[in-house]
């Protein structure tokens, strides 16, 4: 049980980036990725005294540019030369053979993008590395301060940021920037709740001995991102066997969730025995998501912290998904309140 205040990181920043809509089979419809979201979130932290909410500094350069290549850095430098009010979404997608990509050229960024819900404006970088920072600054002070939980209120969110690419609403990838704050002499565990596959976050380490990423989502033959997250990818190089890709259906309850998370994530991360735990926590899992197709309750998200808190790891919890702005708030301080009951 913790009883001290737990610390939580925003920046007013991560407002200025306003989607509008995005292309989902061909339909237009109006973007989930919302300022509200995060608006939710910091008004539920505000309205509990268990959370303290703080700004980051700004994460250092280098370490952006340990995950991400430096042309996906460079086309975010170009977006933010974008006329105030206008957005980009990329439409070509060129495959390797096809390219000459041209970071300065706004034209070229489906070259580093890899779906058409994903827009960039004059807002997008400051926003993103904002985001970024949070999770910076919420694994610095876990580890600096040898606290028991730390939260980034990360918005955008980041599991679909690939080294080189971006896309699924994500830019940046803040849970990987997360684990390089906590990696030196330690081994780390990315467990990601989102009913999404985090493909970015699984790439970024697929080959990585030292750092084990579980993922619980819904099966991609029906989900996005469709071309990651099946139950044979398990890793590959030294990384064999690091990576594990739990999957159900459409509609799974709670006490099917709390199964698979019993039966299959939560062993698979005690036999790793790593020193953090990075929680990418998505609250797209809840019934009433309009994104996600899982079906659990505010009770249950609290339920999932509990359990996911009796590993006894030092926890640095991300936000990613979770769609349902008017319950979203109520819902992460759900699960962080169960991680409180556990931790410490
Ligand atoms: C981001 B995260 C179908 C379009 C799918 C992408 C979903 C990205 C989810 N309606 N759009 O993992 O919460
Ligand atoms: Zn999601």
């Amino acid at each position: 049980m913790i009883d001290a205040v737990t610390p939580a990181w925003f920046h007013p920043a991560q407002l200025a980036f306003k989607p509008r809509y995005e292309w989902a089979f061909g339909e237009r419809i109006d973007h989930p990725e919302t300022t509200a979201r995060a608006e939710s979130i910091l008004a539920a932290l505000r309205d509990s005294d268990r959370f303290a909410v703080e700004e980051p500094p700004p994460v250092p350069p280098g370490t952006l540019s340990a995950q991400h290549n430096g042309n996906l850095l460079a086309l975010y430098r170009t977006a933010s030369a974008l006329p105030e009010g206008e957005t980009f979404y990329p439409t070509v997608f060129p495959k390797r053979d096809q390219v000459q990509a041209d970071p300065t050229r706004i034209s070229h960024a489906g070259a580093f993008c890899f779906d058409a819900g994903t827009p960039l404006s004059s807002q997008t970088w400051e926003a993103a590395r904002w985001s970024a920072s949070c999770a910076w600054a919420a694994a610095r002070a876990l580890k600096k301060r040898r606290l028991p939980l730390t939260y980034a209120l990360s918005r955008p969110p980041g599991h679909h940021a690939t080294g080189k690419a971006f896309g699924g609403y994500c830019y940046l990838n803040n849970a990987a920037i997360a684990v390089s704050a906590l990696l030196r002499g330690a081994r780390v565990t990315v467990l990601d709740i989102d009913v999404h596959h985090g493909n970015g976050t699984q790439s970024l380490f697929y080959r990585n001995p030292r750092v084990q990423v579980v993922s619980i989502h819904e099966h991609p033959d029906a989900c996005f991102p469709y071309f990651a997250g099946f139950p044979n990818e398990t890793g590959a190089g030294a990384g064999s066997g690091t990576t594990l890709n739990v999957t159900e259906a459409a509609g799974c309850d709670g006490p099917r969730y709390m199964e698979l998370l019993e039966r299959q994530a939560l062993p698979a991360i005690r036999a790793f025995a790593p020193d953090y735990l990075v929680l990418s926590a998505g609250l797209d899992t809840y019934a009433l998501d309009p994104v996600g197709h899982f079906q659990l309750t505010t009770d249950d998200l609290r339920e999932v912290g509990e359990r996911i808190g009796r590993l006894g790891l030092p926890t640095v919890a991300v936000q990613e998904g979770g769609y349902h702005t008017e319950h979203l708030g109520r819902n992460a301080v759900a699960l962080l309140d169960g991680l409180r009951t556990t931790l410490g």
